[in-house]
């Protein structure tokens, strides 16, 4: 038999991503645990397709052409691993497994591991962009054993979305984990997006008594500068969208849910020590709003200040927070970009930060405009510390920070929460502070713990304690830790 490649899973990914092979010239045989989905597949979507079924693993592995190519699109975590026991006594030497679903990468790392000790090559591989994307096009951030890499490249790119300029928003990522490292900071990148753009909707529907439809027309026009995203794109359609006469986004109830990949990237940026502050408060923000019935209890005793009338003001603000808008989203990019960075490092990936930019510019749910600037700041320099120290998104904030100040200055004042554009104005000003009050930090933390403490006018590294009560002795901790 020569199939190409088979695919395990059969939910809304795995036939959707079946049926794109398939449009490329593919010859996939599809597999899944309850054997009806297969069947119910074959004779629905795949009807008339290429598209073979398989009824046991052994079939299916009969069916491939060597070296068998098998993707996974199962439920991530134990699924995953079930599934992989089950392939290894069918499989030889040299085979690959991709887990194309949302794995932790650690999970990726293990597995990447582990298989290259029994002869398998593993591809642990993010892959956004849900039903559609998987249909004509998701971006592909394929990460594992190199060895396995020219041997999916083909398909994985010919299915995946293409730039403008006809680029695949598929490469390779790097090795064991970095694939599904950058989906999860993706999926980050992804929750601050969303949290931006409700605490805009929420300051023009509250405080400037913006209805719908003018909100739907603003949110059009960002579409068509440099805000132009997917995610605003969709944001315009929602406000616009009604059901039996009335708007459907009225009617739905404000406690968001979260299924990990944010919570996953605000842990990571905790364990490597890198400030990916504006994720964080996305997340929370949803736990926040998940509080519904305490936020309705409280809503009825905490003390609001006094209202504020915007309405002569509107386009002014309107203006101003589309700037705190997009200064807050160029700050979360870099945080992003920050934490992939420092992983990069401690994991030898070697990331490309401006080919994984190109990953995501199409295909994916942050796909933007935006990406192309990110892109073009790495093809300057390639070391960047931070996107917002490259020229373009240096004079952009600069340009914004007005009025990004004026939104936060005024929501403040008139409490509407903004916790991920205020995140990331205070980040901003605190990384382009030369001087902060750490000095004072780790004089306490000398005081009361002999942590010990570096000083100004004497070399990096070299460390001092002082006795600050005069009862507290010279003897400093030694598991100083700054
Ligand atoms: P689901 O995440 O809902 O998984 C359902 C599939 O997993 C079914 O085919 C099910 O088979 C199979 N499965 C399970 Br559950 N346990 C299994 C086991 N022990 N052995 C074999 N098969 C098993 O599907 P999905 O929404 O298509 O997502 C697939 C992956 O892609 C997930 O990791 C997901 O996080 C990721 N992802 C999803 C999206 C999206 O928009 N949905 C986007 C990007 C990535 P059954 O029919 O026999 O129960």
């Amino acid at each position: 038999m020569n199939y190409d490649i088979a695919l395990i899973g059969l939910a809304v990914m795995g036939q959707n991503l079946i049926l794109n092979m398939n449009d490329k010239g593919y010859k996939v045989v599809a597999y899944n645990r309850t054997v009806s989905v297969t069947q119910d597949f074959l004779n629905g979507p795949a009807k008339d397709t290429n598209i073979v079924g398989a009824e046991s693993y052994e079939a299916m592995v009969g069916m491939l052409s060597k070296p068998r190519k098998i993707m996974l699109m199962v439920k991530a975590g134990d699924a995953v691993d079930a599934v992989i026991d089950e392939l290894l006594p069918l499989l030889d030497e040299g085979d690959v497994i991709i887990d194309g679903g949302n794995a932790n990468y650690p999970d990726s790392q293990r597995r990447s591991i582990d298989l290259k000790a029994k002869g398998i090559r593993f591809i642990g591989s993010g892959i956004s962009g849900g039903e559609e994307g998987a249909r004509f096009g998701p971006s592909i951030m394929p990460g594992g054993n190199p060895e396995a890499w020219p041997l999916v490249k083909d398909i994985l790119q010919d299915i995946s979305a293409k730039t403008k300029d006809g680029q695949p928003c598929c490469d390779w990522v790097g090795s064991d984990g970095a694939g599904h490292f950058v989906k999860m900071v993706h999926n980050g990148i992804e929750y601050g997006d969303m949290q931006l753009i409700g605490e805009a909707y929420h300051f023009m529907k509250d405080l400037l008594k913006m209805d719908n439809a003018a909100m739907q027309a603003v949110f059009a026009k960002w579409n068509k500068g440099d805000l132009e995203s997917y995610l605003i794109e969709i944001t315009a359609d929602i406000l616009n969208f009604k059901e039996d006469g009335e708007y459907v986004v009225d009617r739905i109830v404000d406690k968001a849910g979260q299924k990990g990949t944010g919570k996953w990237t605000a842990i990571n940026a905790l364990d490597f020590g890198i400030p990916v502050t504006l994720i964080g408060e996305a997340v929370f923000a949803r736990s926040l709003s998940a509080l519904k019935d305490e936020r309705v209890v409280a809503s009825g005793i905490l003390q609001a200040p006094p209202a504020v009338d915007l309405s002569a003001e509107q386009a002014e603000f309107v203006e101003a927070l589309g700037d705190a808008l997009l200064a807050s989203k160029m700050v979360s990019y870099a945080q992003g970009f920050m934490l992939m960075r420092e992983a990069s490092e401690q994991f030898n990936w070697d990331l490309q930060y401006g080919a994984i930019a190109q990953l995501w510019r199409q295909g994916c749910i942050i796909r933007s405009v935006f990406l192309d600037d990110i892109k073009r700041a790495y093809d300057r320099s390639p070391e960047l510390d931070s996107l917002l120290i490259d020229e373009y998104f240096c004079g952009k904030v600069g340009e914004a920070q007005a009025g990004w100040r004026k939104v936060l200055a005024k929501a403040i004042e008139v409490g509407i929460p903004t916790p991920a554009m205020s995140a990331a104005l205070a980040f901003y000003d605190g990384y382009r502070t030369a001087n902060l009050p750490a000095n004072l930090l780790q004089a306490q933390r000398d005081y009361f713990g002999a942590h010990t403490y570096e000083r100004t006018d004497r070399p990096a590294g070299e460390r001092f304690h002082s006795n600050w009560t005069g009862a507290g002795g010279d003897v400093p901790s030694s598991s100083y830790d700054a």
